[in-house]
């Protein structure tokens, strides 16, 4: 029997990169077995910041697509699906709008880091970002949510919502979601700033490894990748007020599927040029053949928009029916 139901996705904003791979879909990878998955593509999410040219949305929901199935989910055993095709999602967030507080939205450090200084530019969407999530989330009665560490602040205001509507309408109807964030790669940093994380939308594209980067770009970006004068430390210890050779070394520890201290017990008292040549070879060793993968689905578009098209219609056998719980539980008026 299913441990639980997971529901996780990512946004098709890019290219997907290192962060995503190590934060969340190599987790997925190992959860699915034992789990009864929802992995979406989350598009309405998408459109919540920068405009994005629409052939790029298109280009990048298929590219989310292939990179999953080439990581090593599964299509035929979860319910691999694009957001916008479960209309569920988007008709819950309305109502989850409701639920939420404008304090507590307030509190969201995403909006804050996206938003930026020009707030009173940022679209209504991203502000009201985070209760599409939860719906995304309620929707499915999903019981554990994979992510990174950034994503943390959002799950537990799913939690606060679904609490909020159980008490309002004395129903048990919700379930509460646990976040499930595990290994050294729940936050990886970029490559430029250890101070920043690792994202798609950050203007630099040396800042962080794409998952269809070649071996050459792999390696010129982590040559590039920003240190410091010292040799790499002793002890764990050593790395405080290290950011970046703190980062290089949490991703060396999550490719090769270790803890910090045994690669810092590995590498201690290697030079840079040693050790970033050891990353480079790990690195392509493990993204090389996924992304070899990732190049042969996206050839054949067709063929991954009959896996979601699939995906999509479980997953919508899944969402409408506590959709129709929920419009009920509040009280409209059936359309039948
Ligand atoms: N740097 C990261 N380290 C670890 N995990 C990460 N994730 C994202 N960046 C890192 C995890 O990937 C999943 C999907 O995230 P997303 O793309 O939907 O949204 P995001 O967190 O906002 O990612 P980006 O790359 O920063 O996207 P943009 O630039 O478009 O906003 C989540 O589980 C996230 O934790």
């Amino acid at each position: 029997m299913a441990k639980g139901r997971i529901l996780s996705g990512i946004q098709p904003t890019g290219n997907l990169h290192l962060g995503n791979y190590l934060g969340a879909i190599r987790n997925w990878v190992g959860m699915q077995k034992d789990y009864e998955c929802f992995f979406c593509i989350v598009d309405l999410h998408a459109i919540t910041a920068d405009f994005i040219n629409p052939a790029d949305l298109t280009r990048a929901t298929r590219e989310v697509a292939a990179g999953y199935i080439a990581s090593g989910i599964d299509p035929a055993h979860p319910a691999l699906f694009v957001q916008s095709h479960v209309p569920a999602h988007a008709e819950l967030a309305w109502v989850l709008n409701c639920v939420a507080r404008l304090g507590w939205l307030n509190r969201m450090t995403q909006f804050k880091d996206k938003a930026g200084k020009n707030r009173e530019n940022a679209s209504a969407g991203l502000y009201v970002y985070p209760n599409l999530m939860a719906a995304d989330i309620l929707v499915y009665k999903a019981t554990h949510v994979p992510v990174g560490e950034d994503q943390k602040q959002h799950i537990e205001l799913a939690r606060d919502i679904a609490q909020k509507f159980n008490h309002d309408y004395g129903t048990e109807l919700f379930v509460q979601p646990e976040p499930v964030i595990q290994g050294p790669g729940t936050r990886v940093m970029s490559l430029r700033d250890g101070a920043k994380k690792m994202s798609k939308s950050d203007p630099s594209d040396f800042s962080r490894i794409n998952m269809i980067d070649s071996a050459d770009a792999i390696a010129q970006k982590l040559k590039k990748a920003t240190t410091d004068p010292n040799a790499l430390p002793e002890s764990v210890e050593g790395l405080e007020g290290r950011p970046e050779a703190g980062n290089l070394l949490n991703i060396y520890a999550a490719l090769t599927d270790r803890k910090l201290p045994e690669v810092v017990a590995e590498t201690a008292g290697w030079g840079w040029g040693q050790f970033k040549t050891r990353l480079t070879e790990t690195a392509v060793g493990v993204l090389g053949p996924i992304n070899a993968e990732m190049a042969r689905l996206m050839a054949d578009p067709a063929e991954l928009d009959r896996i979601l098209a699939k995906g999509a219609e479980k997953a919508r056998g899944v969402a409408n029916p506590v959709l129709a719980e929920v419009y009920k539980t509040v009280g409209f008026l059936p359309s039948t």
